[in-house]
């Protein structure tokens, strides 16, 4: 059975998201997320609409994922990919070259990011949306 990981925030999931996890599994058998969490995200300098528990009960609905883990911090990846028997790691190609280390350990592999979506983009139309609703 080939194993892939992937790690992300996965906030307002939206088909950037799904095409992502699509493919993902598209290259195995078995797609393992690693789930930002909230404690991590703010070390990203991320914040999130959705909480963790939240943001997991999301991924948890797409057919792609088989198992969620969380993510704690930058340096867990390697230690995961023993641990999970990986064959590949995956990640969107707005982090080209940013875990090219982790072929020491299995294939690596970054999938084209979709454009024109993306989850700052749809926290602003709900803050334009809000506000607009309040100047009535
Ligand atoms: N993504 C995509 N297309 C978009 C938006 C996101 O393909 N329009 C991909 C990203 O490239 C990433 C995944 O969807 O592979 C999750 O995106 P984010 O939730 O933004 O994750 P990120 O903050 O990039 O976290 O250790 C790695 C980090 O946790 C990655």
């Amino acid at each position: 059975m080939k194993k892939v990981i992937t790690y992300g925030t996965y906030d307002t999931l939206h088909f950037g998201h799904i095409k992502l996890l699509e493919r993902a599994k598209n290259l195995g058998d078995f797609l393992i997320v690693g789930l930002s969490t909230d404690k991590f995200n703010s070390l990203k300098g991320k914040k999130s609409l959705l909480n963790y528990e939240e943001r997991k009960s999301y991924l948890q609905s797409i057919k792609y994922v088989d198992l969620i883990i969380p993510e704690n911090n930058w340096e867990q990846k390697i230690e995961d990919i023993k641990k999970n028997d990986i064959d590949i790691f995956t990640i969107g190609d707005d982090w080209k070259g940013k875990f090219d280390y982790l072929s020491e350990f299995c294939n690596v592999k970054y999938l084209t990011r979709t454009s024109a979506i993306s989850s700052s983009l749809i926290r602003s139309k709900i803050n334009e949306e809000n506000l607009s609703s309040q100047r009535i």
